[in-house]
């Protein structure tokens, strides 16, 4: 339905190439759907390109171009002058796009054929507004250049993990069983729903590699080049995460030693394989010496020497390697206070900047924990301005609800990637991803689709997938209003009371529910109240006394981790100023991060005026009124959405709450337990 503008209209495509080839067929399938035409210009053989022409006496409303072929048969010429004054020849780049209106006709030029694509899928966002009277002439080109999901898709299904790791929308699209899946027509289907965020890069396989995923990398090639070639006409390269104990697991070698000749040539002659299979391929992601993944320090080495020999192998064919700095000791004595898992990426990849190749990206979380709702970004992100960094997200939402509860995670996203590590005055975390005058390393997040029917298990939880693609496009976009594209997307023609009632129901339940579900977790930062394992729902001291590094220590007098230089593990030394000194002091510290960095007194007042354990108590309450209200509001769109749908997001809904108020009772329960302040409302805590 969200193509019916498009199809509804006579078009014209003209340009050469694969991606070309799939604007106009996605053109040809909205045409004889709403009723349109589609045309392409008639190439004489014996004429020069600038002189193809159309069929005369045509009449386009839309027109999609390569540019500078210059096919145009309108005043397209006009357009482009004032083009090219405004931004300089080459402006749009490899991916970029012109949109412009001019004499009733609207026109879509690009310089490479993944411009058009893009322009495509911009016009489907605009629908009928794209053919309206005056239309200012808009320029497009993404803030990234690489904006990439990693799938954690075993091929093997995990005795613990699963077909999919931290998946929860059912089995993997790739995989099935220990093979990959013979019908590829949904992984078809998934690169068209990426290339309409704006994703281009995808990773097929788990990073945590195992014995059979291993050998995706030589054996069973086939099968990536398999999904390359159904990803590629939507414009998105494969990248494959692979072990660092290869040469020894796969090649038989005695080492895996990166600095050993022998090891360097394994990776290269294997390399170059696999780009004899595909021409496009995109690369290595890499997860060394992280939770039992082997690496570099195997051998006495480091990271930069473990990233650079891949990425040797690389160079000759333009590929990268996503270096992951998720490097920590996950077998910690948690009785030592002095090992503060926040510290660790930055503590080991810091002191290596300069020493990377031009294509090591290396890929940090955007937290210096992992993925929790609520943390400060990474010093990591401020500390290698020598080295490509690309920022990581989770959009499956192991920490955030599980797809089982509704999270828009956009506006916490929006605010990582707007944050200025040195100040209001400095870059942001997104201008550190896209990179200085030469490429950044872009952004990537760990996908949340599998083979449910709704893709996401939680009809809603495809909005975080939207989102994200069109954040990595452009960071800046209002979160609010990229909710509102996907509303209307997805929602386009489905209500028979038009899409206001479901837009302003969405709105109501999703533009806060990362907060809502913030306020019913754990508090203020401290994170990790999760069960141990598979992290869904409360459990306030699961991960208190284990090796993972993941404390809150709450006792009968306060709760939070000291990281302050002053008395604590020094974490707060990691940030430039002022960030540094606003953590550090107790005053300037945010409220939301308050416990992340400092342990407090329950009756520490915070800048809002409530007692740390007053707040507490009421974000819980409130938290789970909210999800109350939400549910209330989705039941009134019964008969207006599709009844699948409904039912789908009324049973999550059902669940959200029961976890709500399991959350809330065991938190508040728990600190009343320990502090044994009551609360100043008087309500009942268990
Ligand atoms: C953690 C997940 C774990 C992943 C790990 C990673 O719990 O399953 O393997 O991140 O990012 O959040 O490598």
């Amino acid at each position: 339905e969200a193509f019916r503008a498009l199809g509804s209209r006579r078009s014209l495509v003209c340009g050469e190439g694969t991606l070309v080839d799939t604007v106009r067929h996605e053109l040809a399938l909205a045409c004889a759907r709403y009723g349109g035409s589609t045309d392409q210009p008639h190439p004489r053989p014996d004429a020069p390109p600038s002189d193809d022409r159309p069929a005369a006496g045509t009449s386009y409303e839309l027109v999609f171009a390569l540019v500078p072929a210059g096919l145009l048969p309108i005043a397209a010429a006009a357009v482009d002058v004032v083009y090219r004054r405004r931004h300089g020849a080459g402006a749009l780049g490899e991916e970029g796009f012109l949109l412009a209106r001019h004499a009733e006709v609207t026109v879509v030029l690009a310089e490479a054929p993944a411009g058009l694509l893009h322009g495509l899928f911009h016009l489907v966002r605009l629908g009928e507004s794209a053919f309206g009277l005056t239309r200012p002439m808009e320029l497009h080109r993404p803030a990234t250049r690489l904006r990439m999901l990693d799938h954690w898709d075993n091929v093997d299904v995990h005795p613990v993990m699963g077909q999919v790791e931290r998946g929860y929308a059912g089995g993997s699209i790739f995989w099935q069983d220990g093979a990959r899946r013979e019908d590829l027509t949904r992984v078809g289907a998934y690169g068209r729903l990426l290339a309409a965020g704006g994703v281009n890069a995808v990773s097929v396989n788990n990073v945590n590699v195992h014995a059979t995923e291993a050998r995706l990398l030589t054996d069973r090639l086939g099968d990536v080049a398999a999904f390359a070639d159904v990803l590629r006409p939507y414009g998105i390269r494969v990248h494959l995460s692979v072990s660092f104990a290869a040469p020894v697991t796969l090649g038989g070698l005695p080492t895996a030693d990166p600095l050993d000749d022998g090891v360097r040539g394994w990776w290269a002659d294997t390399t170059k394989q696999v780009y004899e299979s595909i021409p496009d391929f995109g690369g290595y992601v890499v997860k060394a010496d992280s939770e039992g993944q082997p690496g570099p320090f195997g051998y006495g080495r480091s990271h930069a020497d473990g990233a650079n020999v891949l990425a040797d192998a690389l160079a000759p064919f333009g590929g990268v390697v996503h270096w992951r700095a998720f490097v920590y000791n996950h077998r910690q004595d948690w009785r030592d206070r002095s090992t503060d898992r926040a510290r660790a990426a930055h503590d080991h990849f810091a002191p290596l900047d300069g020493q990377f190749r031009d294509n090591v990206i290396l890929q940090v979380k955007h937290g210096p924990m992992d993925f929790q709702p609520r943390e400060p970004i990474s010093p990591v992100i401020a500390a290698m301005p020598r080295t490509r960094l690309a920022v990581e997200f989770q959009v499956t939402q192991e920490y955030t609800g599980q797809q089982r509860h509704v999270c828009y995670l956009a506006p916490w996203w929006s605010e990582v990637l707007g944050f200025a590590p040195w100040g209001d005055d400095g870059p942001t975390v997104a201008a550190v991803a896209a990179g200085g005058p030469a490429d950044g390393g872009g952004l990537v997040a760990v996908s949340n689709v599998g083979d449910d029917p709704f893709w996401t298990g939680h009809p809603l939880a495809q909005a975080n997938l939207y989102a994200f693609g069109r954040l990595a496009w452009d960071p800046r976009l209002d979160p609010a209003a990229v909710l509102d594209e996907w509303i209307e997307l997805t929602f386009a023609g489905a209500s028979p009371g038009g899409p206001g009632p479901v837009r302003r129901a969405l709105h109501a339940i999703m533009d806060d529910s990362w907060r809502t579900y913030e306020r019913y977790t754990a508090p203020l930062g401290v994170g990790f109240m999760v069960r141990p394992g598979h992290h869904y729902g409360p459990d306030v001291d699961g991960y208190e006394y284990t090796p993972w590094g993941t404390y809150h220590f709450a006792d009968r007098d306060g709760v939070g981790v000291d990281r302050t230089r002053a008395s604590g593990t020094g974490f707060t030394g990691q940030f430039p100023p002022p960030w540094r000194d606003v953590y550090e002091s107790i005053e300037s510290c945010p409220d939301e991060l308050l416990l992340f960095f400092h342990h407090v007194p329950y009756g520490h007042v915070l800048h809002n005026g409530s007692t740390v354990i007053q707040h507490i108590y009421d974000t819980h309450f409130d938290g789970v009124e909210q999800v109350a209200a939400m549910r209330q509001r989705w039941e009134r769109l019964a008969g207006v959405v599709d009844p699948g749908v409904h039912a789908r997001v009324r049973e999550r809904l059902d669940e959200q709450l029961r976890c709500a108020e399991e959350w809330r009772d065991q938190i508040n329960a728990y600190f009343f337990r320990k502090s044994g302040v009551p609360d100043a409302r008087g309500r009942r805590i268990h």
